[in-house]
C-alpha cells in the first residue's frame, strides 16, 4: 500500500489522493496551499482529474453492498475507532488547521474534539435506525417501510470548518450504510488528508471512503456530474449550490446544500446589553466572521441603540488579532484569502458611500502580511444597503436602529437568507412572538452559535435544502422503501 509520502525534493509536504483504501500516486498537476496569515506555502495537493474522480466513484459503488450489509453497530465501531484517533492526535491536528486556515489554535482544538464527538454522536445512531409498520385498509397485510442507504455520496467540504464538515457528512452517510467520496476545498485540503491517515489506521474497508481533492470547476463538476453519485451532500456559497443542482439536474440526483446566512441579531429595549454585546461579538470575531450562522446585520431598539453600539465598539476594539501560530491567546486571525479580504473591503467602501459611519475598524489591519481585517462596527446602516443584505463572512458589523420587534423581524425575513437568526431580550413573551414571527432554520434566544449535534441545521430561502445533525439530519442519508405484505 502506497501511504502518504513527503516529497524528498522539499520539505513541503505533497498530498495524494486516497481511492479505494490507498493513497494514490498522482502525476497531474498540483495545486499549492499556503497560510493565509503569512504567505508561506504549506503543501502540494493533487488537482485530480476525471478518470481519479471516476476511479474513486467506482470504488465506493463496489463497496457499498457489503458495507451496507454489515450490522449498522459494526459500522459504528470504526466510527468509534476514527474519533479515538483524532482525539489522541488533536494538537498535531489542530496546528495543521490553524496552519491552513487561519482560525486561532484554541478553535482549531475545539473544531478537533468536536469532530471526534460527533462521529461517536452518529454512530451512537447505530441501534436506533428505525422503520415504520403502517396500518393496512386490508385484511391479513403489514404495510413495511424500511429505511436503506441511498448508495454512493459526494461529499463537497468548505475551508471554513473543513475538519468537522468531513465528519458531518461521512458520520450520518457511513452509518446508514452508504460509502462516500470526499472532496476538500483546495484552500484547506491538508487537514483533510490528515484525517484521513488517521483514518487508514483503522482498517475501514476498501472503497468506503475516498478523497479526490482539486478544483469546484474540475473535481466538484466531474463528480456532481456523475450519474454513479446517488446524493451530493454541499456546503458553500449560493453561487456554487445553484451550479451543483443544475450539473445534478439531467441525473435527478439527491441534494442536501448548506449555503450559508445572514443571521440578524435582534436586540430588544429589555436586552440584558453586556450579554449581547459579548455574545454577538464572540460570533462575529470567531473563526474571523467566516462562519454561515454568526451574527451578520444587527437590528437594535432605538432606545438602547447608542448605549448598544458604545459598548460593542468598544468590544469589538479590543479584539487581539493576529498570526495564529505566533501569538497563542488571539480571539480571531486573517480571512481565508485574497478573494474574502477583497470582498470585505468592497463591501464596507460600498457602506460607506451609501452613507454607513464606521465607529471602530473599517480598513484592513495594518500587521503584516496575512490577510487581515480589522473588527469593524458600521452605524446608520439601512436595510436597502449591500452590506445588510449580502454574506459578508468577515468581522465586520452593521448596525440599523428599529422602533419594535415588528419592524426588526419585518427587515430581517426580508433577505434571500433564512439560515440562523438570534433575539435578545428578558421578556420570555417577546421571544416566543419573535420565534413565531421570524421565517429562519434556527433561532438563539440570549445566545449566537453554535448549534447542537443533536439539533437540526437546515436553513429557509436560499441558505439551502434539507439540513444536517440530529436524527432528521441522519435520516437525510437514507432513502425509503415500503413494502406490502399480503398474508
Ligand atoms: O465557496 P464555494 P467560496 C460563502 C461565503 C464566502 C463565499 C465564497 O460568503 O465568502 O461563499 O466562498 C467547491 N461544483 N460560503 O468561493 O465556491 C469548492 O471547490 C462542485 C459560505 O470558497 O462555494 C469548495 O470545495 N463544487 C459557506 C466548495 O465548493 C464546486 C462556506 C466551496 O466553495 C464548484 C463557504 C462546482 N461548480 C463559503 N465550485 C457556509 N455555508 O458556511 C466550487 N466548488
Amino acid at each position: 500500500m502506497i501511504k502518504l509520502r513527503e516529497s524528498r525534493m522539499s520539505e513541503i509536504p505533497v498530498y495524494q489522493n486516497y481511492i479505494n483504501g490507498e493513497f494514490q500516486p498522482h502525476s497531474a498537476s498540483y495545486i499549492e496551499v499556503t497560510n493565509p496569515a503569512n504567505g508561506e506555502l504549506l503543501s502540494r495537493v493533487p488537482n485530480a482529474d476525471t478518470s481519479e474522480v471516476e476511479a474513486a466513484i467506482t470504488a465506493a459503488k463496489k463497496a457499498q453492498k457489503a458495507w451496507a450489509a454489515k450490522p449498522a453497530i459494526e459500522r459504528a465501531q470504526y466510527l468509534h475507532k476514527i474519533a479515538d484517533k483524532l482525539r489522541q492526535n488533536a494538537e498535531h491536528l489542530a496546528a495543521v488547521i490553524t496552519k491552513e486556515q487561519g482560525k486561532v489554535l484554541s478553535l482549531a482544538t475545539v473544531e478537533v474534539n468536536f469532530t471526534a464527538d460527533y462521529l461517536d454522536y452518529m454512530a451512537g445512531w447505530a441501534r436506533r435506525i428505525e422503520g415504520e409498520i403502517i396500518t393496512s385498509d386490508r385484511p391479513g397485510e403489514n404495510i413495511f417501510m424500511f429505511r436503506k442507504p441511498l448508495g454512493v455520496v459526494a461529499g463537497i467540504l468548505p475551508w471554513n470548518f473543513p475538519f468537522f464538515l468531513i465528519a458531518r457528512k461521512m458520520a450520518p452517510a457511513l452509518i446508514t450504510g452508504n460509502t462516500i467520496v470526499i472532496k476538500p476545498s483546495e484552500e484547506t485540503p491538508n487537514n483533510c488528508f490528515e484525517f484521513t491517515r488517521l483514518l487508514d489506521e483503522v482498517d475501514l474497508p476498501a472503497g468506503v471512503f475516498n478523497v479526490v481533492c482539486g478544483t469546484g470547476y474540475g473535481v466538484g463538476q466531474a463528480l456532481t456530474s456523475n450519474s454513479q453519485i446517488d446524493m451530493i451532500s454541499f456546503t458553500g456559497s449560493v453561487a456554487t449550490g445553484s451550479a451543483i443542482m443544475a450539473a445534478a439536474a439531467p441525473n435527478v440526483t439527491k441534494l442536501n446544500l448548506e449555503l450559508g446566512g445572514k443571521a440578524p441579531a435582534i436586540v430588544l429595549e429589555d436586552a440584558d446589553l453586556d450579554l449581547a454585546v459579548n455574545a454577538i461579538k464572540a460570533s462575529r470575531v470567531i473563526n474571523t466572521g467566516q462562519v454561515c450562522n454568526c451574527a451578520e446585520r444587527i437590528y437594535v431598539h432605538t432606545a438602547v441603540a447608542d448605549k448598544f453600539i458604545e459598548k460593542l465598539s468598544s468590544a469589538m476594539a479590543a479584539t487581539r488579532y493576529g498570526d495564529p501560530m505566533k501569538q497563542s491567546d488571539l480571539e480571531m486571525g486573517p480571512l481565508i484569502n485574497q478573494a474574502s479580504l477583497d470582498k470585505v473591503i468592497s463591501m464596507v467602501s460600498k457602506a460607506k458611500s451609501e452613507g454607513a459611519q464606521v465607529i471602530t475598524g473599517g480598513k484592513v489591519a495594518d500587521i503584516g502580511p496575512g490577510f487581515h481585517y480589522e473588527p469593524t462596527v458600521l452605524a446608520g446602516c439601512h436595510s436597502d444597503m449591500e452590506i445588510m443584505q449580502k454574506e459578508i463572512f468577515g468581522p465586520v458589523l452593521p448596525v440599523q436602529v428599529v422602533a419594535s420587534l415588528e419592524e426588526a423581524v419585518e427587515l430581517a425575513n426580508a433577505s434571500e437568507y433564512g439560515l440562523t437568526s438570534s433575539v435578545y431580550t428578558r421578556d420570555l413573551r417577546q421571544a416566543m412572538r419573535a420565534i413565531d414571527l421570524l421565517d429562519y432554520g434556527e433561532t438563539y434566544i440570549n445566545r449566537e452559535n453554535f448549534e447542537a449535534m443533536q439539533g437540526f441545521h437546515a436553513g429557509t430561502r436560499k441558505s439551502g435544502i434539507g439540513g444536517a445533525d440530529g436524527k432528521h439530519g441522519l435520516y437525510e442519508y437514507t432513502r425509503t422503501h415500503v413494502a406490502y405484505v399480503q398474508n
